[in-house]
């Protein structure tokens, strides 16, 4: 094949929220009395990366959990599944999950959907000259409040591909909202889900606390990411990772602990933070599978498959109807 017949990804970049409006959201987390950040903001282009190495980690089980449910049951899915759907994949970051499906699935067009676009634009690039006869698209869009997908993400029956338990980052009232939407979104193909399983804390805590402290610069980051996004002073070295299991409601929280007291300060306005006052920057839910089917049922989905590993860690849904 001569270059100029190789096939290029198209990009297609959705109108976020306007800068003002992302600044004014983020200065009202900073000044609420419990300040708050939306984990959205942990991925940047460091962030991402980071995120990238956490799944590497001997205490984060939930990607290879995830991986290893989807190769053994490779053949099950591969007859349930519509094949020649558009595969649209949620959240793709570096797009490798997705990859591993192309074999059995089948795809008659891939569409990546991630917040960070550039991180996007290298990895689907390099994803075309893997897969240079797959129709690719690339959607830079925040899809955690609406997801709309555009006419150019195709028509016909889609598979909506949610993996890594990022469902857990809603509470369980926006993750149906989001179920609602994902099957809509389907086109009458289906949505295939990972989501994360209540287990013990022994096995929950470290996974989001891990000995090298990857997860703490990952939160850490999150920190740099707001100096630039709205010209704040945070110094990294003020603060100390903290992630723990809030059993009542079954997620993992991830905050942003001062070490001492701090100021910060940004055009417009500054917080003071006293030494141990944080900042709530992550939800991780986990759930019960019979909870999780249920949630499914709610948001509208008739028919639910579910694979979990032998330790009942994690679990794959796919949901149609
Ligand atoms: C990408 C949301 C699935 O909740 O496990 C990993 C993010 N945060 N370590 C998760 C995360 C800290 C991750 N998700």
């Amino acid at each position: 094949m001569s270059p100029s017949t190789l096939r290029q990804p198209r990009f297609i970049q959705m109108h976020g929220q306007e800068r003002a409006a992302v600044r004014a959201e983020l200065a009202a987390g900073l000044i609420a009395p419990q300040a708050i950040i939306s984990p959205k903001y942990l991925y940047d282009a460091l962030g991402s990366r980071l995120f990238d190495a956490i799944t590497e980690l001997p205490e984060y089980y939930p990607t290879r959990t995830e991986a290893a449910l989807f190769k053994e049951h490779a053949p099950a899915l591969a007859a349930l599944l519509p094949p020649h759907a558009t595969l649209v994949d949620l959240g793709a970051g570096n797009c490798e999950k997705a990859a591993r499906l192309f074999g059995w699935l089948q795809p008659a067009r891939y569409v990546a959907v991630d917040i960070s676009v550039d991180f996007l634009q290298s990895s689907l690039s390099c994803l075309q000259r893997q897969y240079p006869a797959l129709d690719m698209l690339g959607l830079g869009m925040d899809f955690s409040a609406a997801l709309t997908l555009p006419p150019e993400a195709g028509e016909g029956a889609r598979v909506l591909f949610y993996p890594g338990s990022s469902i857990g980052n809603f509470t369980p009232a926006q993750a149906v909202h989001f179920l609602r939407q994902a099957r809509a979104a389907a086109q009458g193909g289906g949505l295939l889900i990972g989501v994360d399983l209540v287990k013990p804390v022994e096995i929950l805590e470290p996974a989001y606390d891990d000995a090298l402290g990857v997860t703490a610069a990952f939160n850490k980051n999150l920190l740099l990411h707001l100096n630039r996004l709205i010209g704040s002073d945070f110094r990294v070295q003020d603060w100390a990772h903290q992630a723990y299991f809030n059993a009542t409601l079954s997620r993992i929280e991830m905050h942003l602990r001062a070490v001492r007291d701090v100021s910060v300060h940004w055009p417009g306005a500054q917080r003071q933070f006293r030494m141990s006052e944080r900042i709530h920057t992550e939800n991780s839910y986990k759930y019960r599978g019979a909870d999780f089917d249920a949630l499914l049922r709610q948001a509208g989905f008739s028919q639910t498959t579910v694979w979990q590993d032998p330790q009942g860690w994690f679990a794959v849904f796919w949901a149609h109807g």
